[in-house]
């Protein structure tokens, strides 16, 4: 009723019945409860058949005045295709879909059915018109409200940069339509610039509960990170000089604002009072994946503007103009980016979760009974938040996001500080983790969190499935086995596979789109096979060599059997 949004369904009924079949009809109204009853006599052998025409309006895309013609019209034209024409149509509409989404797992049936459940689920529930994106539980329950959070840009974009882009594009086109209420937001948190909202449908933050919602300022960030990825996978330089880079400009800014060089850390970029993925620590210092991922995104603004004042100079006056940009402003992100402080303990060796997490008091995992789990439910935030203890992969989570930037015994030394003080208490963690230890080697570990992805939602894991699908570990399972399994990285627009198959399957089949090229990529535990199943030609790197695929054609590959990854054993 405030909102004035109107939705209209109708219905259509096609009853196919026997010549001689006695046929009644009867409708009937009870409140709001509309009914339709068919009495039909049959014979024993005679079949009577009914197909139910739906159609779904809404005034977001035509006038409320309009909708009931609208409906009738859709109506008609459904009918006259008939449940036969209509099936086709979509047969071969997820034809195509299957064709460059679908991923084979040889050896492992349960998995298997899992991971084309999840393709098939996020499929249903993408938004595809730029004015809706992906709900947290897709469109398939109540829980979280419909919202839409990080989970769009980290979890379901790769999937659909890269198998169906035109969906990647747009989710993102979604953010470039909700810019302004970031831009009020920021001014609302009294900062310049751009604030995506933690939590939102149209647009307006909507968390309640600020430690954990607005305060992850991370996802402008992430947002940037999605647009890089969308924007180098697929070449699509018309979305980064018409939405993106103005995106990328505007969070920019809220990242200098909101920072500060501090005098202490030796006049380092610091970014204070902000919480990161782990929703088990809150409000700190510094946080190690805000910074570092800050850091990128400043980076890739200051590459973009740089790419648009060489190769697009009108669109990028015009942009400029429209708000305000200055060269002044440039230089400044930049010197915040090289500047940017990331907290390491050189005791450890390892990266420091924020400034704080390292000296804090370790959670009594062995005094924590399984039924205090998720410890959300059970202890007040602010025990939780007294206690190393994580909910979710953090710094973990970068170390496979800016893969490039840590060296393999960096990735070794912080996943084994970590891994063992997460509770994974949040359905996006043991896909991260699932990467990150195909990665450093540990491949019944990448294996069992994986196993713990896939089947989330048929298997009920986390015991909430009644609330909805869980979509980021959906489209996680697909990551943990292009990025985990297959290798797969997107650096500088390159990319680059290191396969490796865990021990319960026989051979691993996904496809991935680059460029407009449909690449296949199969292993097994001998070998990997590359075929360019469209396109024209490639070239990608595979276990770091440079490697050029023509049309057509296939590429094998002996797997390096002294890779860590290859053998299933750990590097300490
Ligand atoms: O976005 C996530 C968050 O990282 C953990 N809690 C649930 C949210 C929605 O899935």
């Amino acid at each position: 009723r405030r909102s004035r949004f109107a939705l209209l369904t109708a219905v259509s009924h096609q009853l196919e019945l026997p010549p001689s079949a006695a046929f009644g009809l009867s409708e009937q109204q009870d409140g709001p409860w509309f009914s339709v009853q068919y009495d039909v006599s049959l014979r024993q052998g005679e079949k009577v058949s009914l197909s139910k025409f739906i159609s779904v309006h809404t005034s977001r895309d035509t006038r409320e005045e309009e909708l009931r013609m609208r409906s009738a019209e859709e109506l008609r034209l459904a009918v006259s295709r008939g449940f036969d024409g209509l099936a086709k149509e979509q047969r071969a509409y997820l034809d195509a879909f299957w064709h460059r989404a679908d991923v084979e797992i040889a050896g492992d049936p349960a998995l298997q059915q899992g991971l084309r459940f999840n393709a098939f689920g996020l499929l249903q529930s993408a938004g595809r018109d730029g004015r809706t994106s992906m709900a947290a539980k897709g469109l398939t329950g109540e829980g979280y409200e419909g919202h839409y959070f990080w989970d769009t840009e980290m979890y379901v974009l790769p999937f659909f940069t890269f198998t169906t882009p035109e969906i990647g594009r747009a989710l993102l086109e979604f953010r470039y339509r909700t810019l302004e209420q970031a831009r009020q937001r920021a001014q609302v948190m009294s900062q310049r610039g751009a604030l995506y909202p933690w939590r939102t449908i149209g647009g307006e933050e909507n968390s309640a509960y600020f430690p954990a919602g607005t305060a992850q300022a991370h996802i402008n960030a992430d947002i940037a990170y999605g647009i890089r990825q969308y924007v180098q996978a697929t070449g699509d330089e018309d979305f980064l000089v018409g939405q993106g880079a103005e995106i990328l400009f505007e969070t920019s800014r809220f990242w200098v604002d909101l920072g500060h060089y501090n005098p202490a850390r030796g006049g380092a970029f610091c970014i204070d009072g902000v919480t990161g993925p782990d929703e088990y620590t809150a409000l700190v210092n510094n946080n190690a994946y805000t910074n570092l991922m800050a850091r990128e995104h400043l980076r890739y603004a200051c590459e973009t503007a740089k790419l648009l004042r060489e190769r697009y100079p009108m669109e990028y006056a015009r942009l400029a103009r429209k708000i305000g940009l200055t060269e002044e402003e440039l230089r400044e992100w930049q010197r915040a980016a090289d500047k940017m402080y990331v907290p390491y303990d050189s005791e450890l060796g390892i990266y420091a979760q924020d400034d704080t997490f390292l000296s804090k008091q370790k959670w009594d995992f062995a005094g924590t009974p399984p039924e205090k789990y998720p410890l959300l439910l059970h202890y007040h935030p602010l025990v939780i938040y007294r206690h190393q203890v994580l909910k979710q992969a953090d710094l973990v989570m970068v170390l496979f996001l800016l893969s490039e930037q840590f060296s393999t015994e960096e990735k070794i030394r912080n996943y084994r500080y970590y891994e063992p003080l997460t509770t994974h208490d949040s359905s996006l963690s043991p896909c991260i983790h699932s990467i990150v230890a195909a990665e450093i080697g540990d491949l019944k570990a990448a294996y069992d969190y994986f196993s713990r992805t896939v089947r989330m939602d048929l298997d009920d894991v986390n015991g909430n499935a009644k609330d909805g699908l869980h979509t980021a570990a959906m489209a996680g399972s697909w990551m943990a086995v292009v990025n985990g399994f297959g290798g797969m990285r997107l650096v500088g627009g390159e990319l680059s596979f290191h396969p490796v198959l865990p021990p319960p399957w026989s051979s691993c089949r996904f496809k991935v789109m680059y460029r407009g090229q449909l690449l296949e990529v199969f292993f097994d535990r001998e070998q990997v096979v590359y075929t360019l199943r469209e396109g024209e030609g490639l070239v990608i790197r595979h276990e770091g060599e440079p490697m050029s695929i023509h049309s057509g054609e296939a590429v094998r590959r002996t797997l390096a059997a002294n890779h860590p990854s290859s053998g299933g054993h750990l590097v300490s």
